[in-house]
C-alpha cells in the first residue's frame, strides 16, 4: 500500500512535503484536508494525527506528524539522494541548524504576515493597527537579512553547490507572503537568484503546481464563505494580534 500524506498546498510544510515526494519519486496518495473547511478537526483526520495539524503520513499503521520528521522517514524509506540531508557531519549539522531557526523565526513571520495583510482584514473583517503592521514587516525583513547574510552569504544554497532539505523548507516560507500581494523578493537580487536556482532544480511546473493555491489565495479568498473562518478565529486572533 502506498504511503498516505495529508496535505493542504495553502501550508507551507505541506508544499515541501509535497515537493519532496514528486520530485524523489515516491510514491503516494495525496489525502486532501481541507483546512479552511476544517477538515482536519474531523474524526477521521484526528485518527491519524491527534496534533491535528498537516502534513501528516500513514505508511501502514505508523502514522507521523511534522514536516521534517515526514521528509527524514521518506528519504530514508526510500533512499533519496544524498544531498537532500547529507550524510557528511558538518553538512547535515548545517541543513539542521537552518531547519532548526527557521521554526521561531521565518515561519512564524512568513505566516504572520500572511494573516495580517490578507486574511485578518478580508476574510475576518478586522482592520490591523499600523503598528502591529510595522513590526511585523520589521520581523520578516530581519528574518530575510538573516537567510540572505548567514544562510546562503555566497552560496548557491544553503549547504553550498547542492540542493538540500534546507531551501526546500526556506522556499515554502518565503513563498507565503506573496499570497498575500506581498513580494519580498523585491530589492533582493540574491535571493531571487536562489529562488530562481530553487524552482529550477524542483522543476518549473512542479515548483508552479505546488504554489498555484497561495499564489492565487487574493482571488481565492472572495469565493470563500467567511464564516468559515469563525472557527479558527479566536486561535488566529491570539497568534497573531
Ligand atoms: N511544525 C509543523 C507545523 C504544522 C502546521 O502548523 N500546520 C498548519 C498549516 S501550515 C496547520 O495544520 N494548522 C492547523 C491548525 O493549527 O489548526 C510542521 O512542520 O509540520
Amino acid at each position: 500500500m502506498a504511503v498516505e500524506l495529508y496535505l493542504d498546498l495553502f501550508s507551507q510544510p505541506c508544499r515541501s512535503v509535497f515537493m519532496f515526494a514528486k520530485k524523489n519519486n515516491i510514491p503516494f496518495e495525496f489525502k486532501k484536508v481541507s483546512l479552511m473547511d476544517g477538515e482536519h478537526y474531523g474524526d477521521d483526520f484526528g485518527k491519524i494525527s491527534i496534533i491535528r495539524k498537516v502534513p501528516a503520513l500513514r505508511d501502514g499503521d505508523f502514522c507521523l506528524s511534522e514536516s521534517i520528521a515526514i521528509m527524514v522517514y521518506l528519504a530514508e524509506k526510500f533512499q533519496t539522494p544524498d544531498f537532500w540531508y547529507p550524510a557528511d557531519l558538518q553538512q547535515r549539522a548545517r541543513v539542521n541548524e537552518y531547519l532548526s531557526w527557521q521554526h521561531t523565526a521565518i515561519r512564524m513571520q512568513g505566516s504572520k504576515m500572511f494573516w495580517l495583510r490578507l486574511m485578518i482584514p478580508k476574510m475576518i473583517g478586522m482592520e490591523v493597527p499600523k503598528e502591529k503592521m510595522d513590526g511585523a514587516l520589521e520581523d520578516l525583513n530581519n528574518s530575510l537579512n538573516l537567510i540572505e547574510e548567514k544562510f546562503l552569504q555566497d552560496r548557491p544554497f544553503i549547504v553550498g553547490d547542492q540542493m538540500s532539505l534546507a531551501d526546500l523548507v526556506a522556499i515554502v516560507e518565503i513563498m507565503q507572503p506573496l499570497g498575500a500581494g506581498l513580494d519580498v523578493f523585491d530589492g533582493r537580487p540574491k535571493l531571487s537568484a536562489w529562488r530562481d536556482r530553487v524552482r529550477t532544480f524542483i522543476g518549473e511546473e512542479l515548483f508552479d503546481e505546488a504554489h498555484q493555491n497561495i499564489l492565487g489565495a487574493q482571488e481565492g479568498m472572495k469565493q470563500i464563505d467567511p464564516s468559515k473562518l469563525e472557527l479558527f478565529k479566536p486561535k488566529i486572533l491570539r497568534l497573531f494580534l
